[in-house]
């Protein structure tokens, strides 16, 4: 398929080590992928679903042990240890190649090595990056021919050049104590080993497109980032971008594809989707900022997606999907999630292969009682989903008005801030927390610090990847605006306050309004809020202007609380936390104190 040197002597190199007994290129082609998903049916990896309901859509299942990312043992192995910071896991590239090498070793054994050579973003755009990744499974050659961009042409656009991320993954024995993600972002390779789970195992999407990409990014004057990007058609037609960054599970597919409320459906409001996950983002040549995605399909949490939660999500889902971990409901072989509807399969086959009896869920213990693992997934085409923007495959991206991050905070974080500047903003990001979910193994709805939703996925110092943040804002004549947002306040008894989903454009209106200047907002300790009569209500239930001033307020007490775990984290983030950011922590607390 390819006479580059490099890429040649590469996979020699990697076939010695894990021994297969043959090799298959990976060429794209609709041929190739039905053959591979034939002898995943004939050996259970696949099972296919209702060829009506369901056309060309399968059924997987991991092991149990093998259900999320697993951020505890996912290493950045630069040489220098400081330079993949205090938050990343570290280990030495030499002592980590070596160790890896015992558990790759002959792992391939009787088994065939796919080649799957792929391009994060349009083939052949100057912005888009080529990746091989290697693997023994066939469930990850059909999820990376889903999710990125799959064939000959990508070596075409390679040609002789070396520059290319080499992925190595071996499912093993799925051995959960020598599980391991590794990065050795200076020489652009990822091994992974022992997991067959999506995010540690599908390389194109967190391992090379945010971890390997962000230190590239970062030497190259540009940024990868855990991000959605949404345009918002106007009723006289203009459209308008944003970015978001939200932690995993915490709303970046649903925002992205959110159907308008009907009173903005009626006026001829539009939503349109350019990512749900990851941006590449860089500085125009106008000025602005340029946003693209690298990804060509979407890995979406099902539980909870429904057609009124997200319909668009659910329509991408109806054939060429893959789903994993889901439960199977075996009347019409068809599968059903917590939140898909109100009608549990009552024969159906849980995510962990069981026999699932719908009576004893208990949803104070989800993992053993759902029938769908609270973090099983959808692998769905961007070419199947409704309102897929026209400017999605567009090489260079879109222009974004407004970056927005938002977490997951029963208290503390008001619905809607904006920041003051791009300093300040960059800060805000900085300081972003939210509960835990079920996206990364370990325990769930714990308040941590999770920067930028990037905590998981900066390939280096997080320090300097904020003091990148602060350099870009230097290179950007016409940054957009930066805002923070959280749906998930909740009230004394628990419920979420704010309706969140599609009603979540009343906010992202408001935030548009501001970018465009076309609405006041007031000064508070923590940047500026809306006055809650701003935020559009029309045709909303339950909801009053009471209701948005209670979302807005700003609990001093709970954010000075804040102001402490902050300093506690940028100690633990270590020296090269931005002086910039120290400023703007100590205006923050006389703000609070006032
Ligand atoms: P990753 O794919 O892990 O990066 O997740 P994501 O950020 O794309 O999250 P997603 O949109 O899949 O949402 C995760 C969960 O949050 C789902 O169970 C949703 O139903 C729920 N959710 C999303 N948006 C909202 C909202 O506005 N309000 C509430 N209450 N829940 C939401
Ligand atoms: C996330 O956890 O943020 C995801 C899913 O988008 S995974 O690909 O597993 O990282
Ligand atoms: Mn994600």
């Amino acid at each position: 398929m390819t006479q580059n040197k490099a890429v040649l002597s590469w996979i020699d190199e990697m076939k010695a080590l894990v021994e297969p007994k043959d090799i298959l290129w990976i060429d794209g082609s609709e041929k190739q992928a039905d053959a591979l998903r034939k002898i995943a049916c004939a050996s259970g990896e696949l099972e296919a679903l209702n060829p009506e309901k369901f056309p060309n859509c399968y059924l997987h299942r991991t092991a149990v042990n093998d259900v999320a990312r697993v951020e505890g043992r996912t290493f950045i192995c630069t040489r220098k240890k400081e330079d993949a910071g205090n938050i990343n896991n570290w280990m030495d590239p030499v002592e980590c190649y070596e160790k890896l090498s015992k558990l790759y070793k002959g792992s391939y054994r009787g088994k065939t090595m796919y080649v799957i050579p792929y391009s994060m973003g349009v083939v052949g755009s100057s912005f888009s990056k080529i990746g091989i990744e290697l693997t023994d499974s066939i469930y990850v050659v059909l999820n990376m021919l889903i999710m990125t961009r799959v064939g000959p042409e990508v070596l075409e656009a390679l040609g002789d050049n070396p520059d290319f991320v080499k992925g190595l993954h071996a499912t093993a024995n799925c051995d959960a104590e020598n599980r391991y993600i590794c990065h050795f972002p200076e020489d652009n390779t990822i091994w992974s080993v022992n997991s067959a789970y999506g995010g540690n195992v599908l390389l194109g999407k967190k391992c090379f497109a945010l971890r390997i990409a962000s230190y590239l990014g970062r030497k190259e004057g540009w940024m990868a980032e855990h991000m959605l990007i949404l345009g918002i058609e106007f009723p006289n037609g203009e459209i308008k971008y944003v970015s978001a960054a939200f932690p995993s599970a915490c709303g970046k597919t649903n925002l992205a594809m959110m159907i308008p409320p009907e009173v903005y459906k009626k006026k001829g409001y539009k939503v349109w989707t350019v990512g749900d996950d990851i941006a590449w983002i860089r500085v125009g040549e106008d000025g602005r900022l340029w946003a693209m995605n690298p990804e060509n399909g979407f890995f979406g949490v099902a539980p909870g997606t429904n057609e009124h939660s997200n319909y668009n999500a659910l329509m991408t889902t109806k054939k060429n999907c893959i789903f994993t971990n889901v439960g199977h409901d075996l009347s019409d072989n068809t599968v059903w999630w917590e939140g898909l509807n109100d009608n549990p399969p009552k024969n159906a086959i849980n995510w962990k292969g069981e026999v699932w009896d719908y009576k004893k869920y208990d949803k104070a213990d989800k993992i053993n009682t759902s029938c769908a693992h609270p973090n099983s997934r959808f692998t769905a085409m961007a070419s199947n989903c409704p309102c897929l923007s026209s400017e999605f495959a567009s090489p260079k991206g879109v222009p974004l008005s407004a970056i927005i991050f938002g977490g997951r905070r029963a208290k503390t974080a008001p619905l809607v801030y904006e920041s003051r500047s791009w300093q300040h903003g960059a800060f805000v990001g900085s300081i972003m927390a939210s509960e835990t979910t079920a996206a990364a193994a370990g325990a769930l709805g714990v308040v941590r610090r999770d920067p930028m939703a990037m905590r998981p996925f900066v390939g280096y110092d997080m320090g300097d990847y904020w003091q990148h943040w602060l350099d870009m804002g230097k290179k950007i004549p016409n940054p957009p605006k930066i805002f923070h947002v959280n749906w998930f306040r909740t009230d004394d008894e628990g419920h979420f306050i704010w309706p969140g989903f599609g009603d979540n454009m009343r906010v992202v209106l408001w935030i548009l309004a501001r970018c465009a200047g076309k609405v006041d907002a007031v000064e508070s300790p923590i940047g500026y809020l809306p006055k809650p009569e701003d935020i559009n209500i029309e045709g909303l239930d339950g909801v009053t202007v009471d209701t948005i001033k209670e979302l807005v307020t700003i609990d001093r007490k709970s954010w000075l609380e804040d102001v402490e775990n902050i300093k506690e984290f940028y100690k633990q983030v270590g020296a090269r936390v931005p002086k910039e950011f120290y400023t703007e922590l100590e205006t923050l607390e006389t703000n609070l104190k006032a």
